[in-house]
C-alpha cells in the first residue's frame, strides 16, 4: 500500500467501504487511472473478499460527466443542473435510480471527490445532491530540499525529518516510490501545486532546469497523475550561472531572450510544469536590486517567458535587509516586505503571484497578520505559511499549527471597507475574494522527509493533514481537523484518537507559553533556531528583537515614537496596534516597548505574565506526557517509542526554555515572582 513508509492518515481499510460497493471509475484518463490503482492497491491489501456488497445496496459509480453521458445518458441529464457553475476541481455527490454517483465536469474534480469519500465514507449518499468545491484556487506545498546533503543547509533546508525523498548525492532518486506515496498524501487532502527544490537555488540546484530535466519531467508526471502541478525554484542569476551571460538584468533583451529560450526547452521537455517560485534579493540570493530594477521588472520578464505555455511566476516577497547595523532604530525588517511590495502593487503581469508570509517577520510562533495580505488589491496573492516547524520546536515539540494558520485566515484585514464587498478576512483574500483576483491561495513550506513518518514526529503529519484541508476550505475548525485526523490515523484506537486529540489541541498555544511571550519572538539560538537564547539574535544583522534591557523590553513600532510600522495597516489595525492599551496582549511586544511592571489587559504585569506562563507551559508539558502514558502501550512498540522519546525532549527542552527566560527576565527586571516559585 505504501512502499517504504508509514501511510499516515491514508489507511487502506479507508477504503474498505468503497469497495463494498464495487466501485467503477469510467474513462480512461490519467487521473481515472489513478483512482483505480488505488482502489486496486487497497484491495491487495485489506482483502474485502468477494461479495461484499450485499444484495439491496447502491452500486457505486465515479465518472467525470462527459464519460457519463456515453454510458448513462439519463443519469447524466438528470445531474448535469447540479454542475453549472461548478469549477474544475469542484465535484457532486448524488444518487439516482439506485446508484450512488461521484461526478464531476474535469477528472480533477473526481480525484478530489474520491478521497474525499475515502476520508468521509459513503454518509454523503444520502438521497440529497451535493456540491463541493476549493475555496483558495492555489493549494502548494514548497519543498525546501536540495540536491545534495553537501547544500548549505544539508539535504532539506530547515528539514526535521530525514533526508530529502528527491534527491541524494547530488542527483534525482531513481526508486520514484516514495514519490509517488507522497503524492497520494498530498492528492487526498486537495493539494494542487508543489514546488519541487529549495527557495535557495544554489550551483547544482541551479541545473535542474537543464541537466536534470528528464528526471524533473518524471517527477512532474507523478504528480500530475494525482492532479498536482509541479514549480522549479528557480536561480535569479541563471542566465549567468549556466547561460553564460555578464548580466541577470531583467531590462536587457539578451536576458529575456535567454529566458524565452530557457521556458521553451523546458516546457517542451517537462509538459506538466506549472511554472517558476522566485527567491530574489532576499538573504544573499541574487535579485533585479543588483541593476536598479524593480520586483516587477524582475517578475514580469519570467511572466513574459512562461505566458506562451501557461505558467505562472510565484514570486516571494520575504525581502528584507539582513545586513543591518543595529544602531539605526528606523530599519525595522517587519516593515519592508510593505515598503519594497506596496508601491508596486497593480505593476504585474496576470501571471505573477506574490507569495507573502503569513507575518511581518519568519515563522515565529505568534506574529500578526502582514499587511499586504489585503493590502494588495491590484496583484495576485498567496499567503506563505510554514508546515516546517523552524521555530515551533521543529518537530521534535508536538505543536498543532492548524489553530495559528486559523487566526491568521480568520483575521479581518479591514473592516466594513466599501471597496472590498466580499469580505476582506485574510481567508477571503487567498480565496481571491476580496478584489477577484483570478489566482490566490495558500502555499507552505512542506515538513516530510525520508523518515519512516515522514515528519520525524509521527503526529506532525497532522500538520500537513490539516495544510491541505485548510487550504481546501478555510473556514474549517482546525479541533474539527484534528479529530478527523486522528480517526483516519488511529483507526480503531478510540483510546489513542482521544488521546492524541486531548494532547495536540492546546499544543501551539503551550509552545507560546514556555518560549517567546507576547509577540517578541526570535529567542532562539542563532543558525540552527531550536532552543532558547534570549540574547541569541539581539544587536545582530538580522535584525533586533526585543530591545530588553534593566527597565522593560518590546519594540516600539508605533508611528508616533517608533518605526512606523504600525500605519503600515488599515484601520481598524493601525489604531489598535498604534495604542498600548487597545493591542492586543499577546501582540504588545511586537509593537511597543513597555516597562516589566505595565499592566496588561489580562491584569497581569508584564513581567507576572512571563513568569506565570513559563511555569504553566512546562506544566501543561508534563500533562502531555502522562496523558499519552495512559494510552502508548495500545500502538505498536516503534511508534510508541518515536513519541514518547520525542514527548521527553519536548518536557527537557520547555524546561530549559522556562528557566532560561525566567532567569533572564528576573536579573533584568530584579521584579521577584509573585508566587515565589524557583527562578534560578
Ligand atoms: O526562515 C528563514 C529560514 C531560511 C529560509 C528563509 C526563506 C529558505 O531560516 O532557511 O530559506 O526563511 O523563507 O527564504
Amino acid at each position: 500500500w505504501f512502499s517504504t513508509s508509514d501511510s499516515c492518515w491514508l489507511r487502506p481499510q479507508h477504503v474498505l467501504p468503497l469497495l463494498g460497493h464495487g466501485p467503477q471509475v469510467l474513462g480512461d484518463g490519467r487521473l481515472q487511472t489513478t483512482i483505480r490503482e488505488e482502489l486496486a492497491a487497497a484491495a491487495a491489501e485489506v482483502a474485502p473478499g468477494p461479495g461484499t456488497t450485499k444484495p439491496g445496496e447502491h452500486a457505486l459509480l465515479l465518472a467525470t460527466h462527459e464519460d457519463l453521458a456515453l454510458t448513462h445518458p439519463g443519469m447524466a441529464a438528470a445531474v448535469e443542473p447540479a454542475l453549472v457553475g461548478l469549477g474544475p476541481e469542484g465535484y457532486v455527490t448524488t444518487t439516482h435510480a439506485g446508484t450512488d454517483l461521484l461526478t464531476a465536469a474535469d477528472a480533477r474534480g473526481l480525484l478530489h471527490g474520491f478521497y474525499a469519500l475515502l476520508r468521509d465514507g459513503l454518509a454523503v449518499f444520502d438521497g440529497s445532491t451535493r456540491r463541493e468545491e476549493p475555496t483558495c484556487p492555489v493549494r502548494m506545498v514548497n519543498q525546501w530540499d536540495n540536491l545534495s546533503a553537501d547544500a548549505p543547509m544539508g539535504s532539506v533546508e530547515r528539514g526535521y525529518s530525514g533526508d530529502s525523498i528527491f534527491y541524494a548525492d547530488g542527483a534525482v532518486v531513481q526508486d520514484r516510490r516514495r514519490v509517488k506515496d507522497y503524492a497520494r498524501l498530498l492528492a487526498s487532502v486537495g493539494i494542487n501545486a508543489l514546488s519541487l527544490n529549495n527557495v535557495n537555488v544554489h550551483g547544482p540546484e541551479t541545473r535542474l532546469m537543464t541537466d536534470h530535466v528528464q528526471d524533473v519531467a518524471d517527477l512532474a508526471r507523478t504528480f500530475a497523475d494525482h492532479g498536482i502541478a509541479t514549480y522549479l525554484s528557480i536561480n535569479y542569476a541563471a542566465p549567468i550561472e549556466i547561460g553564460g551571460l555578464g548580466t541577470a538584468d531583467p531590462l536587457d533583451p539578451q536576458v529575456r531572450q535567454w529566458w524565452v529560450q530557457a521556458s521553451e526547452a523546458l516546457f517542451a521537455q517537462v509538459p506538466d510544469l506549472g511554472g517558476y517560485l522566485v527567491k530574489a534579493d532576499s538573504e544573499n540570493r541574487p535579485g533585479p536590486f543588483t541593476y536598479g530594477r524593480t520586483h516587477a521588472d524582475g517578475a514580469n520578464m519570467l511572466a513574459e517567458a512562461l505566458r506562451p505555455h501557461g505558467g505562472t511566476v510565484f514570486w516571494r516577497c520575504f525581502v528584507y535587509d539582513c545586513r543591518q547595523d543595529w544602531r539605526d532604530r528606523r530599519t525595522d525588517r517587519a516593515r519592508a516586505a510593505y515598503d519594497h511590495f506596496m508601491p508596486l502593487d497593480g505593476e504585474f503581469a496576470d501571471n505573477v503571484v506574490l507569495q507573502v508570509k503569513n507575518g511581518p517577520m519568519d515563522f515565529q510562533v505568534r506574529e500578526p497578520v502582514s499587511p499586504l495580505l489585503g493590502g494588495l488589491e491590484r496583484t495576485n496573492v498567496v499567503m506563505e505559511l510554514q508546515i516546517a516547524q523552524e521555530y515551533t520546536g521543529q518537530q521534535k515539540h508536538a505543536c498543532y499549527l492548524a489553530p495559528q494558520w486559523k487566526q491568521v485566515l480568520d483575521f479581518d484585514t479591514r473592516s466594513a471597507d466599501p471597496r472590498a464587498p466580499s469580505g476582506a478576512a485574510v481567508r477571503d483574500v487567498v480565496a481571491g475574494r476580496t478584489f477577484a483576483r483570478p489566482v490566490a491561495g495558500v502555499a507552505a513550506v512542506s515538513n516530510i522527509g525520508d523518515d519512516v513518518y515522514w515528519t520525524g514526529h509521527p503526529w506532525a503529519q497532522a500538520n500537513l493533514y490539516a495544510y491541505g484541508r485548510l487550504a481546501w476550505d478555510p473556514a474549517s475548525d482546525p479541533d474539527d481537523l484534528l479529530h478527523r485526523w486522528s480517526r483516519l490515523t488511529y483507526p480503531d484506537l478510540p483510546d489513542v484518537q482521544r488521546a492524541v486529540v486531548d494532547i495536540l489541541a492546546g499544543s501551539w498555544l503551550t509552545y507560546e507559553r514556555y518560549t517567546s511571550p507576547l509577540g517578541v519572538g526570535w529567542m532562539v539560538e542563532p543558525g540552527h533556531h531550536y532552543g532558547p537564547s534570549i540574547e541569541g539574535y539581539e544587536y545582530s544583522a538580522w535584525g533586533t528583537y526585543h530591545f530588553a534591557d534593566r527597565d522593560g523590553v518590546g519594540v516600539d513600532r508605533t508611528v508616533a515614537t517608533g518605526t512606523g510600522y504600525t500605519g503600515q495597516y488599515r484601520e481598524p489595525w493601525a489604531s489598535v496596534y498604534e495604542s498600548v492599551d487597545r493591542c492586543p496582549d499577546e501582540l504588545l511586544l511586537f509593537f511597543h516597548h513597555v516597562p516589566y511592571g505595565h499592566e496588561l489587559a489580562s491584569g497581569r504585569t508584564v513581567i507576572q505574565h512571563i513568569y506565570d506562563t513559563h511555569f504553566q507551559g512546562v506544566e501543561e508539558v508534563q500533562a502531555m506526557v502522562a496523558r499519552w502514558e495512559q494510552v502508548a502501550d495500545q500502538v505498536d512498540g516503534a511508534l510508541a517509542e518515536r513519541v514518547s522519546g520525542r514527548l521527553a525532549e519536548q518536557l527537557r527542552s520547555a524546561r530549559e526554555w522556562r528557566d532560561q527566560v525566567n532567569t533572564y527576565f528576573r536579573r533584568a527586571s530584579g521584579v521577584d515572582d509573585a508566587r515565589g516559585r524557583t527562578i534560578y
